[in-house]
């Protein structure tokens, strides 16, 4: 049995979606807390599904009145779909349009180098809720750069927003100039000011990179923030295997093949990578009325982007439809890059319905950190490598959503469609 059925899926997503947005649009000067209040069974619904369909029924009869996103409206700004930003690695060689880039060799090394802009702009978070955001390339998040281990990145960044700004990576980084905050290097760029940042991709992990302007939870929250991808390199782990594993023993042969095999799989270069489906999540989050609490949580930014709207049940969803689950190969293993930049709240996290996973905190080490959990937590900036196999489930729908049952009801529950 899948874990739960289509149209239950879709009326919980439906239900939230829709008290999420008259909470918000109703009065702006909402507090979460009434939010939260108003949703009621619904929200409960969320995260113990085992009752959502007798309580949706009773007083969800007139399925006209709800079975189109009419009283709300659909997303009227488009120009980011959550579902292609989940595979949009920027490697220099391939990534999105909005993103000029190029890879090639300077001095025996590889440069992958990029153009950003910070811009002012406007993004749509739920259907018909509009968030006045800061954006690296007019997207939140920002674009994913994805290198290998040693590479360098170059970022040729201008800012054309009213704000200074900058690009602060959180890698290794041995040029102070390069660290992209205010007391350093070129400091914040004024508008209309240009900088190049360099940076060496290191060490192998899930990254981030936000903005380092003050006043800080500001320049972050309003959304300048990004995920860097570094591609372990497979000979560098074969020379020096002890770098990645958070194993003390001694490492026998096999050991070190089984690794350099888990680089390669890592590794956008490989063809080992080809056989893995990689996505990337950012958790994040949104203050509509400017009180220092969020209104809105997603997982890339829409509130129940990957819920369920009007799928046929057999993978397929109406052509224009911007909500529906993220769909799997169950025989495929599945690889998430999630990152933390939810702003305001302490923690998020990243729970699996009828579903264990492994962890791999950083992203740092080839061998979980956290193995066969079904929950893991993250605090701000933090983030990590999950690993899923769903080949032996059967078809169907399986939630995941934050355990914060509250960031769940207001907007961050999805789907995994298995296929
Ligand atoms: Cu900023």
């Amino acid at each position: 049995m899948p874990s739960i059925d289509y149209s239950s899926a879709a009326d919980v997503t439906e239900r939230l979606e829709q008290q999420l947005v008259e909470s918000l649009t109703g009065d702006t000067s909402v507090s979460r807390r009434t939010v939260l209040g108003g949703l009621g069974v619904a929200g409960s619904a969320a995260v113990g599904l085992g009752s959502s369909r007798a309580s949706a029924s009773s007083d969800h009869d007139d399925e006209d009145e709800h079975g189109n996103f009419g009283a709300v409206g659909e997303y009227r700004d488009l120009d980011f779909d959550p579902h292609e930003f989940l595979t949009a690695f920027n490697t220099g060689e391939s990534g999105q349009d909005n993103v000029p880039q190029q890879v090639y060799e300077e001095d025996g090394q590889t440069v992958r180098e990029f153009e950003f802009t910070a811009v002012d702009t406007t993004i749509t978070i739920a259907p018909g809720v509009e968030f006045q955001a800061w954006a690296y390339n007019g997207q939140v998040p920002g674009p994913t750069i994805r290198a290998v281990e040693g590479d360098l990145i170059r970022v040729k960044f201008t800012n054309l927003g009213r704000h200074a700004h900058t690009i602060h990576p959180h890698l290794k980084n041995l040029n102070p100039r390069m660290d992209g905050i205010p007391q350093n290097g070129p400091g914040v760029l004024d508008t209309g000011e240009s900088f190049t940042y360099e940076w060496i991709a290191q060490p192998a992990g899930t990254h981030f990179y936000h903005c380092h302007s003050l006043p800080l939870k500001e320049h972050i929250h309003r959304g300048l923030y990004g995920t860097i991808i570094v591609d372990p390199d497979p000979e560098r782990v074969r020379e020096n295997p002890r770098d990645y594993v958070n194993y003390p023993g001694p490492i026998t042969d096999d050991m070190r093949t089984r690794f350099v095999e888990e680089a390669k799989s890592r590794n956008h270069e490989y063809a080992e990578n080809d056989a893995v489906n990689e996505m990337v999540m950012v958790m994040n989050s949104f203050d509509t009325n400017f009180d220092g609490g969020n209104e809105v949580y997603a997982a890339n930014t829409r509130a129940f982007a990957y819920g369920i709207g009007s799928t046929d049940g057999t993978g397929n969803w109406t052509a224009g439809e911007t909500k529906r689950p993220i769909q799997i190969d169950k025989n495929e293993r599945q690889r998430v890059y999630l990152s933390n930049a939810t702003e305001f709240d302490l923690i998020n996290s990243f729970h699996t319905h009828s579903q264990f996973f492994d962890y791999y905190d950083h992203g740092t080490t080839l061998t979980p950190t956290r193995k066969t959990v079904d929950t893991i937590m993250q605090t701000q900036a933090q983030r990590g490598i999950i690993e899923l196999d769903y080949s032996d489930h059967e078809p169907g729908l399986y939630m995941f959503h934050a355990h914060q049952s509250e960031f769940a009801e207001l907007g961050w529950m999805s789907f995994f469609e298995v296929i």
